[in-house]
């Protein structure tokens, strides 16, 4: 990183002044993380539910970003960044680079429960903290924010930014046990957690890079296309290889409607999908419609990269 992008990442850290927060904060986040924890048993992949336990702090309250990221920094090296909201794409990356997770401070309102414009301090702490625990998806989230420094370079933002949302926001992958969920977009929504995997609707397709790359996506409602991996080796092997030909390639081929498919495109035979109540929740196959968390963000996007 160079000495500017030092500085640029500089002005966008706050602090996040955890000893402010009210009790009616720390409520609003007890009561979302004891809901998710109901959820997500059984459908969070076992390494987000490692990563999580092995966090502790996190049930109790907001937690404190400084003892977090001691308990990061000794099993992977990453700190959290108190950011006041959306940086810059560039600033985004560079952050991610360092092994710097840039996270939002406030909490959601209790009246936006199921839904928020932006991403707050439970998406960004409870989605995708605890996966950073995991060494090999750490290594994925900062070869991805070395890739996005050199896309933007190339001018393939839209392409790589496909590749984070199917996979860091909304990425499924295949266990021994049947399909699980590892993106944070849906770990933190109540309602796309239970819709990813249960509802017959989306389609489940084996991740391929070109595939991900082509294909848009919703901003404003839960996705039609979720993308399922064998394990994280996978995603971070195939970030491995130099993106600018697989660009170049692209660029030529049409892209993927939300809920399009291309005729080598792989389902995946979700045989639990349809077994809901297994884990005897109340829910089951009722499915509550609310938007899934960080649409703000994917406006953001779609403004700026003509999604
Ligand atoms: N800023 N705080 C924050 N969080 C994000 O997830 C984020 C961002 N800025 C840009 C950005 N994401 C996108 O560029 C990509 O994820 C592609
Ligand atoms: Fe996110």
């Amino acid at each position: 990183m160079t000495a500017v992008d030092d500085q640029s990442a500089a002005n966008f850290s706050i602090e996040q002044k955890w000893q402010d927060y009210t009790e009616e904060e720390h409520s609003i986040w007890r009561l979302l993380f004891e809901r998710q924890q109901q959820l997500l048993v059984g459908r969070a992949c076992d390494e987000f539910l490692e990563g999580l336990d092995a966090l502790g702090v996190a049930a109790y309250g907001i937690p404190d970003f400084r003892k977090l990221s001691d308990a990061l920094d000794a099993a992977t090296g990453w700190r959290i960044v108190a950011v006041p909201g959306l940086v810059p794409d560039d600033v985004f990356f560079a952050f991610l680079a360092r092994r710097r997770f840039p996270s939002t401070c406030f909490i959601r309102r209790r009246d936006q429960l199921d839904y928020l414009q932006e991403p707050d301090v439970f998406h960004d702490i409870c989605g995708h903290v605890p996966l950073l625990m995991n060494p090999v998806f750490a290594d994925y989230m900062q070869a991805y924010g070395e890739g996005g420094l050199k896309a933007l370079g190339l001018g393939h933002l839209q392409h790589l930014a496909r590749l984070y949302w199917y996979t860091v926001e909304f990425g499924l992958i295949a266990t021994r046990r049947g399909l699980r969920i590892y993106g944070s977009g849906v770990l933190s929504s109540a309602g796309e957690s239970v819709y990813c995997l249960e509802d017959p609707r989306p389609h489940r397709i084996r991740f391929d890079l070109r595939r991900v790359m082509r294909t848009r996506y919703r901003i404003d409602d839960f996705q039609q296309t979720y993308f399922v991996i064998d394990d994280f080796r996978q995603l971070f092997d195939a970030t491995r290889p130099d993106f600018a030909p697989i660009y170049h390639e692209i660029a030529t081929q049409p892209d993927i409607e939300p809920d399009g498919l291309v005729r080598d495109d792989r389902p995946f035979n979700a045989s639990r999908s349809l077994s809901a109540g297994s884990h005897g929740q109340k829910n089951g196959l009722q499915v509550v419609r609310s938007p899934s968390l960080g649409r703000k963000r994917l406006e953001d996007v779609r403004q700026h990269h003509n999604q």
